[in-house]
């Protein structure tokens, strides 16, 4: 009998064993990014789901094949394990489907959305239950609030008196990839690029099909699949029946196609002499091949256009200019509905006196001489993607042409894809910046939602951070940047706070104890970067091409603004780009109040000090502390927080997948290492100018100078080129 007791105990012993080890095998390796619907295990919030949930109304045309459908059952099957029950409308706990095809007795206490991809989510009171109502204006408002109310399980919301009324504030919401038709991603850092060029048309992997719903799960609709420093090769036959493959993919999910397009592919492709925008030949080949796209994808978004950037050819070879380059493109997609996305990312000929003016200078002059479908793209600052800049001066100075925000998800200049860098802030911080253009409160966000003209296009953009690697970001918390530009280019109303505390609750767990300690750690996790790499304003001061590490000491490029010393200007007097009224005059560019804001030091920002003005090293800061004091404090101070977040994330163990514990938890041991090497770095090369000590009370630097100078690093990631 004892035996038996102890075999049996014995056993249960070897089955919980082999549960927690084939749970191990099978752990979370961050594929399923936030759409992972893992059991919901509080009982009572589960059996209240249930109740609601367990029959479900679809209305005419949301047939097996729908996608809406399919992932609502997917999510069902996942949170609460169960299949639900399809009924008629007054036995449905939960009806789902667009407006007109609701019953009249339901959209009757339903408010009306906003635009065509808006919804509503109501709880609503008849057939004598609580019934909730997921109504789109059209079937892609369905999709959006399906995916909506899926969250609202994830987060595990309550759900009996909803009163949701949602619609996007920027049409175009599009994600830029800078990947190569050789599958390399240009400032890449999850692996290769997931369009498998060479398989398609013929093999439509999973991974495009995960792509798209994860897209319209955060509001995504349109995605630029290739590098704005493109290929040619791109418009030919060969291509574009692949692209066709990819768009009919993305279609079911509202997602639509566009191409970054070589301003000399008329000549490259269309053996034409020239690609001179005003001629005719050129631009009826624009057209022709316009029309052929369209032929293979009938609801082709358009073009993105890098033009005399960076060597990209562009209109001005020709003496045109950037207009008259955007609207010969304009002219053949217009017959389409298609648009031109134009970047004003330009520095082509010489920087003179300061590189950050040059836009301006070129575009500013064009104000409402561009088409209708066309719609400017404008990088957030007015350098490149740096961990901070103040907004691009562009945004208050276009009020006759339509401008597209212009973001970078790829974490080129904020630590690859090692950093937990959440970006939201950073995104926000610009969103929200006042550019004085129409008055006060004229934010950026508002310029870009706002309409110069009655057939303008609003959007904005994200470059890319997916590729190849299981996990699609390389960092686990690099895919809360891919969710949270989703979110806020939904609304950029949207707190970062809230993303983030969505996104972990999505993508880990609800448990709080997680929760509430991530998302501080979140958000202070942009500052923290700021800090250990570019405080108080400095900018550009990474490793020549690679843009990998610290390297302020980059003196010698191809041009004066691709070295490090262009910018920081460090000398024996101070250090600071002066760009106020008496430097290079970059403030000129913006409203009057910003003017005088950055221009006056009694008001310009700690934040931006060094951006706009020369400062000697004992510069008396707000702090008390000289300007050398001030900096060596923030460098070291973004390490510590390194180090705190470390410690927070340590506590993590247990709470979270151990894989996914575990790749965190290495990461954040490179961040670190990292975060000392560009403290220590930085510090040492500014310290030759200041002459000053480091203050007391700070550990000492690891190594010389010169140690950090010559370290090599072959093969770092990201470089791509046209190819
Ligand atoms: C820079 C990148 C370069 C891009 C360029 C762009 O280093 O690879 O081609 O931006 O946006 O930041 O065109």
């Amino acid at each position: 009998m004892i035996m038996r007791q102890q075999f049996r105990v014995l056993s249960l012993l070897a089955f919980v064993w082999i549960l927690t080890w084939a749970n191990r095998c099978f752990a979370d390796d961050g594929y399923k990014l936030w759409l992972n619907y893992p059991k919901i295990n509080d009982r009572a919030l589960a059996a209240s789901y249930t109740q609601q949930l367990r029959q479900i109304y679809f209305t005419d045309g949301m047939g097996k094949a729908n996608v809406a459908r399919k992932e609502l059952l997917l999510g069902v099957a996942g949170m609460l394990q169960f299949t639900p029950q399809i009924v008629k409308p007054e036995s449905a706990g939960l009806l789902v489907g667009t407006y007109q095809k609701l019953p009249a007795g339901v959209t009757k206490s339903l408010a009306t959305v906003g635009n065509d991809e808006g919804y509503v989510i109501k709880t609503i009171t008849a057939n004598n239950r609580k019934q909730v109502v997921i109504a789109g204006k059209t079937e892609k408002g369905v999709l959006y609030g399906v995916f909506n109310f899926l969250r609202l399980l994830q987060t595990q919301q309550p759900i009996s008196a909803l009163n949701i009324n949602e619609y996007p504030k920027l049409e175009r919401r599009v994600l830029n990839h800078w990947d190569n038709l050789n599958r390399t991603v240009e400032r890449g850092y999850a692996g290769a690029s997931i369009w498998n060029w060479h398989k398609l048309p013929g093999y439509i992997d999973q991974q495009y099909i995960d792509y798209a719903r994860a897209n319209a799960s955060i509001g995504i609709n349109g995605t630029v699949l290739n590098n704005v420093n493109a290929n040619a090769l791109m418009l030919t036959p060969e291509y574009l029946v692949k692209v066709k493959a990819l768009a009919d993919v993305f279609r079911p999910y509202g997602i639509r196609v566009y191409l970054s397009v070589k301003f000399s592919s008329p000549i490259e492709v269309g053996k034409l002499k020239t690609a001179d925008p005003l001629n005719i030949e050129v631009r009826q080949w624009w057209k022709d091949k316009v029309d052929e796209i369209y032929k293979y994808v009938p609801d082709f978004g358009g073009f993105l256009v890098k033009a005399n950037s960076e060597g990209q050819p562009g209109p001005q070879a020709y003496g045109r200019n950037h207009a008259d380059g955007a609207n010969m493109m304009a002219a053949a997609l217009a017959p389409h509905n298609g648009i031109v996305m134009w970047r004003a990312f330009v520095y082509d000929s010489n920087p003179l006196n300061d590189r950050a003016k040059q836009a301006y200078d070129e575009f500013k002059p064009l104000d409402g001489k561009f088409a209708d479908n066309v719609i400017v793209q404008v990088k957030n600052g007015a350098i490149d993607f740096q961990p901070r800049e103040p907004f691009h001066p562009l945004f208050g100075a276009m009020a006759k042409t339509p401008l597209m925000m212009e973001f970078q998800i790829t974490q080129e200049y904020t630590g690859f894809s090692t950093h937990l860098f959440y970006e939201a802030p950073l995104f926000k911080e610009v969103l929200d910046a006042d550019t004085y253009a129409a008055g006060k409160g004229t934010t950026v966000a508002k310029v870009l939602e706002t309409k110069p003209h009655a057939k303008a296009v609003t959007g904005i953009a994200g470059v890319a951070n997916i590729g190849t690697d299981r996990n699609w970001c390389g960092h686990p918390f690099a895919q809360s940047n891919w969710y949270a530009f989703g979110r806020m280019a939904w609304n950029p109303d949207q707190s970062s706070a809230q993303i983030a505390n969505d996104w972990l609750r999505m993508t880990f767990t609800n448990d709080k104890s997680f929760v509430q300690p991530m998302v501080q750690q979140m958000l202070a996790s942009r500052e923290n970067t700021v800090n250990y790499m570019t405080p108080l304003g400095l900018h550009h001061i990474m490793g020549i091409n690679t843009h990998y590490g610290p390297g302020p000491w980059v003196d010698k490029a191809e041009r004066p603004d691709w070295t490090a010393v262009y910018y920081h200007k460090a000398d024996s007097l101070g250090i600071g780009f002066d760009r106020s009224s008496a430097g290079s005059k970059a403030t000129a560019q913006y409203a009057p109040q910003v003017q005088q804001k950055f221009d006056n030091l009694a008001t310009c920002p700690d934040s931006n000090l060094l951006w706009f003005h020369h400062l000697s090293w004992n510069y008396k800061m707000r702090s008390g502390k000289t300007l050398w004091f001030e900096l060596v404090h923030h460098y070291y101070e973004g390490v510590d927080s390194v180090r705190r977040l470390q410690t927070v994330w340590n506590g993590m163990q247990g709470k979270v997948d151990r894989e996914q514990y575990m790749a965190v938890k290495q990461l954040i041991a490179i961040q670190m290492e990292e975060a000392i090497r560009w403290r220590d770095a930085c510090v040492l090369y500014f310290q030759t100018f200041s002459k000053q000590p480091i203050p007391a009370g700070y550990e000492k630097p690891l190594h010389p100078l010169s140690y950090y100078r010559d370290m090599q690093f072959h093969f770092a990631p990201g470089i791509g080129g046209s190819i």
